[in-house]
């Protein structure tokens, strides 16, 4: 199968703002509080998009969720005009408002779990909106994500878009930052690594002990069932309970892979060398010709607490030209020697596909725990796939240039936590994202465009 990966990246919407909602993600709770700066966050992500674009890479956009999320507070009981419903639960439940107006959406790693159409039975590409029941502020994400991914894949002849799983808190589902697909190259048939924290039907034992865990084994069988995967090419593997305590609330904190080459750190699972036999295993399988090439981080060069820090392995890892790679890392990872002399090491020894880092700068995003990985979805499409998608989305040099006027137009500076309540930011916000679906050529993806 010829076919490319494209980055689908979360524009970050004008809510931006630093509440404290994530538990077990230590960028999140340390900067409660703080004041954001949506609009330098909406621009630092559209230069990361640009500068994947201007390496040749495939580049789309995910518009954001609309917050407020208004009807969210109607439902929990708070009644009247908007301003009233946001005044009132200002007054009366400043969490759950914080919680509804989250610009969480941005994470677009956390909207769904993909696979490629060449990996499924029925030959279509998969996509299950992930359930993010694990944080009330991110359960709210679902429904918009799916009518997002109908309004980008419209095609059913060609893309599925599956409920997300079911069973809330325990069957957590937190999408791609939970998967990693390996292969040749990015058109050969995927062997598919899931990684969870707990399952959902066994009783817990040395699980963590500090910080929740967020994916049950049990929701990523039920995403790889319903995307018609074959098992063989299929490996569970658990966190390592010690690494969620240290802050790595996700997969996508402590390894990244990309085409035939995992980086992982050696205590990112409950048992590494295990996961590391089994994964060459289902690829040599796979690819009898093909070399897997894992790449483990020691915990003496690099500790857990330094991986966290400087989110080394939320770097994206992109093919720039065949057998040729580049880290796309978070400047953070240049402020930690430890991690920087790796880096720099990895890319000098040549002895792996990884050939250049490159720093940006995602300050904002990183401040509540999101990387460069973490803003982006990736989707394995064909041509004719790719023809598919809406024109309007893609990345080029010219919707770089109208997005990043659109920004300046519509987003504040700076933005406090009393802010959220302020009816001028929601007005504000339906103003720049109605504005924006006619920019991406979308039509109508959101509720308060509908009435
Ligand atoms: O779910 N932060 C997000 C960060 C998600 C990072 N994604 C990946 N690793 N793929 C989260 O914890 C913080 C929001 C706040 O505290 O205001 C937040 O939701």
């Amino acid at each position: 199968m010829n076919a490319r990966e494209v980055n689908f990246d979360g524009l970050v919407g004008p809510t931006h703002n630093y509440a404290g909602l994530s538990r077990g993600n230590v960028a999140s709770t340390s900067h409660r509080g703080a004041v954001s700066n949506p609009r330098a966050a909406a621009l630092q992500g559209l230069a990361k998009m640009k500068f994947l674009a201007d390496l040749g890479l495939p580049q789309a956009v995910l518009p954001p969720h609309p917050r407020p999320a208004v009807g969210f507070l109607r439902e929990l009981g708070f009644g009247g005009a908007d301003a009233e419903v946001l005044a009132a639960a200002a007054r009366r439940a400043p969490r759950l408002l914080a919680a509804a107006a989250s610009a969480s959406s941005m994470w677009a790693a956390n909207a769904a779990t993909v696979t490629p159409s060449g990996d499924a039975a029925d030959g279509r590409v998969h996509f299950t909106p992930a359930n993010l029941a694990a944080k009330l502020h991110r359960s709210l994400e679902p429904l918009q994500t799916a009518r997002i991914l109908r309004a980008l894949f419209p095609d059913p002849a060609r893309f599925v878009i599956h409920a997300p799983v079911p069973g809330g808190q325990a069957m957590g589902d937190e999408g791609a930052a939970n998967h990693t697909r390996l292969a040749p190259s990015h058109g050969a048939p995927g062997v598919h690594l899931f990684v969870h924290g707990h399952a959902a039907l066994a009783r817990a034992t040395g699980g963590p002990r500090k910080f929740p865990s967020r994916q049950a084994r049990e929701a990523s069988e039920a995403v790889a069932r319903a995307h018609a995967l074959d098992a063989g090419a299929v490996l569970h593997a658990r966190l390592n309970p010690a690494a969620i305590d240290a802050g790595v609330f996700h997969h996508d904190v402590i390894a990244v892979g990309n085409g035939h080459v995992l980086l992982h750190h050696e205590q990112a699972y409950a048992d590494t060398r295990a996961v590391v036999t089994e994964l060459r295993r289902r690829f040599a399988r796979r690819h009898p010709h093909a070399e897997l090439a894992v790449i483990p981080v020691p915990a003496r060069r690099v500790t857990l607490r330094d991986a966290v820090r400087s989110y080394l392995f939320n770097s994206q890892l992109v093919t720039t030209a065949p057998g040729r790679m580049a880290l796309i890392a978070p400047a953070d990872c240049r402020a930690v020697p430890a991690v920087r002399d790796f880096a720099r090491e990895l890319v000098e020894s040549g002895g792996t596909p990884i050939q250049e880092v490159h720093y940006l700068d995602l300050r904002q995003s990183m401040r509540n725990g999101g990387g460069p990985a973490c803003l982006r979805l990736r989707v394995v499409l064909t041509d004719a796939e790719l023809a598919a998608v809406p024109a309007g989305v893609r990345l080029t040099g010219e919707t770089h240039a109208r997005l990043a006027a659109w920004v300046r137009r519509h987003y504040r500076d700076r933005l406090a936590p009393r802010d959220l309540a302020d009816p001028q930011l929601l007005a504000e916000s339906q103003r720049a994202l109605d504005e924006l679906t006619r920019l991406l050529g979308l039509g109508s993806i959101y509720p308060f465009q509908q009435g």
